[in-house]
């Protein structure tokens, strides 16, 4: 047995489920037999009323319906408002799986995406609100609650997690082997959290687009909210398709194939592709082929790293340019309102933001504060409870802990750059490659927005290759990433490649069928 799950296992005999743990942590490392299949109406049955660690259960048996199975839904509460959801299979797998929140949080996340992923899987899974209600758009509940503030910074995770390992326990009999973690945007942060603050909570962490320096990104949206909201900065849509389509022009086919998608980034140089080429005759707006110079401040802001207080953990990488600016899900939802700014979510997270944490003052105007250049007592503060900025994360490794970082390429929300320089911060930290290949693995989706969604392959198993990773140390390499379409059917694959590689067409030229197979790309 190593030593982390010995620890985990002490750790657990003394929140009172000593006789569940002497069975599955006595004697051998190979957790529970088999899967344990019990009914929902038994789990149900077996749960309801209960009070376990401090929270009283409410439960019901949910039938199959669509793509999700038969299971026992659980909830409690947490004094004082720290709500939980927990689904427990039919089934078993013998392990448990927290799936994090988005934005601000304020609901329990519901069973979609990789929360009903690991459930088809056989996970018993958790999810919370973190502690408060509300939209995922408002800071409101940190104005005046410093606990709330907390267990939305880091506190919640922890303190769920005590309470579903003894209901699972209760449930099956027996302790989970492992428990993982997964979560994307402000799920990512609180992945990384985890990581970073309580290295021995989780076996495996799977941080998709973490948004792990909130004090340096939502500077930024605050910088390029200004510039949008500046004299002449306004994006209108075709606006941003004038300079998706340029990058696409000059960038394209530098991975070998024309599919829409800039996947060698790397490769899309200011050489290859300058925005000032498209500047409009005197920087003034003279139509819609061309940018303004008040427009073109817009790009160099986005572009470009932003730096606060002279810290070099208050900052935040700027994006690349992906020609899919003009995405949906990207520039017209995140950054430009398609000429509104106001609308767009980079412009709302740091007006909630500067309102709740940092002005402190909920009539504060966001286009005119400037805390993030002259208040560094504002960002201590702001740090303190959400900034996951630490990356020595030895104790993580130490502990036997495996790590899934995972970017999307045409991510408008949270630049993928950051994430980057996060990996180059653990490589350092933890003393190079060797030793950070050994717990962590990086993957960027190209043409991927913001967690799901874009021109690219958007779907991938991480769990599982963690599972695989944690279970057997088998370390996942190329893994194989697919976009869906509505009905569920793969319309196209690409192999994931791992940082720093992507995906180079190495198949047959002008054949329709052969780019939509991830046979026919070479991780490069
Ligand atoms: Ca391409």
């Amino acid at each position: 047995m190593e030593t982390s799950q010995l620890a985990r296992c002490a750790r657990w005999g003394t929140v009172g489920v000593v006789v569940a743990v002497m069975s599955a942590c006595g004697g051998d490392d190979d957790g529970p037999s088999g899967p344990q299949a019990i009914t929902a109406q038994q789990a149900c049955d077996t749960l309801s009323g209960k009070t376990i660690a401090g929270a009283t259960l409410t439960t019901v048996a949910v039938a199959a319906s669509g793509a999700a199975p038969t299971y026992c839904k659980a909830t409690g509460t947490i004094a004082p408002k720290l709500n939980f959801e927990m689904r427990l299979p039919q089934t078993w797998n013998g392990k448990l799986y927290y799936g994090g929140g988005g934005g601000y949080n304020g609901s329990i996340p519901g069973l979609t995406g990789t929360n009903l992923t690991a459930l088809l899987q056989g996970y018993a899974t958790v999810n919370s609100d973190s502690g408060h209600q509300g939209s995922g758009l408002s800071a409101d509940f940190a104005l005046n609650d410093p606990y709330a503030a907390q267990l939305f910074g880091s506190l919640s995770v922890p303190t769920v997690m005590s309470t579903a390992l003894e209901t699972v326990t209760a449930a099956y009999g027996v302790v989970p082997s492992k428990s993982y973690f997964e979560g994307c945007s402000n799920g990512g942060r609180e992945a990384l959290m985890n990581v970073e603050r309580y290295p021995n909570l989780f076996d495996g962490v799977i941080a998709r687009a973490p948004a792990y320096n909130w004090v340096g990104f939502m500077g930024h949206f605050n910088r390029t909210a200004k510039a949008l909201a500046a004299p002449g900065g306004a994006f209108p849509l075709v606006k941003t398709q004038l300079l998706a389509s340029s990058v696409r022009n000059a960038c394209d086919a530098l991975d070998g194939i024309v599919d829409g998608v800039v996947s060698n980034q790397a490769a899309c140089t200011t050489a290859v592709f300058n925005p000032a080429s498209l500047r409009c005759p005197g920087g003034v707006d003279t139509g819609n082929t061309c940018l303004s110079d008040a427009q073109l401040a817009v790009v160099t802001s986005w572009t470009t790293d932003a730096v606060f207080t002279g810290s070099p953990t208050y900052r935040n990488a700027g994006w690349s340019l992906t020609g899919n600016e003009d995405d949906p899900g990207a520039w017209p939802t995140w950054e430009t309102g398609n000429g509104n700014v106001t609308t767009a979510l980079q412009y709302l997270f740091q007006d909630t933001t500067v309102k709740n944490y940092l002005a402190r003052d909920p009539a504060a105007n966001s286009l005119t504060y400037t805390p993030w250049d002259q208040n560094q007592q504002a960002l201590f503060g702001l740090a303190a409870l959400n900034d996951a900025t630490n990356t020595d994360l030895r104790p993580f490794r130490n502990s036997g802990g495996k790590l899934i970082l995972w970017h999307g390429g045409n991510d408008a929300a949270l630049s993928k750059n950051a994430t980057v320089e996060f990996y180059n911060n653990v490589r350092t930290a933890v003393g190079g490659q060797a030793n950070t290949d050994s717990f962590v693995r990086f993957y960027i989706a190209p043409g991927v927005d913001h967690c799901a969604g874009g021109p690219g392959a958007d779907t991938a198993d991480l769990l599982s290759a963690l599972d695989q990773w944690v279970l057997n140390g088998t370390a996942p390499a190329t893994l194989t990433a697919q976009k869906l379409d509505a009905a569920g059917a793969v319309s196209f694959s690409r192999p994931l490649c791992q940082y720093p590689q992507y995906p180079r067409y190495t198949g047959p030229a002008n054949d329709a069928n052969a780019a939509k197979l991830a046979s026919n790309y070479t991780c490069t």
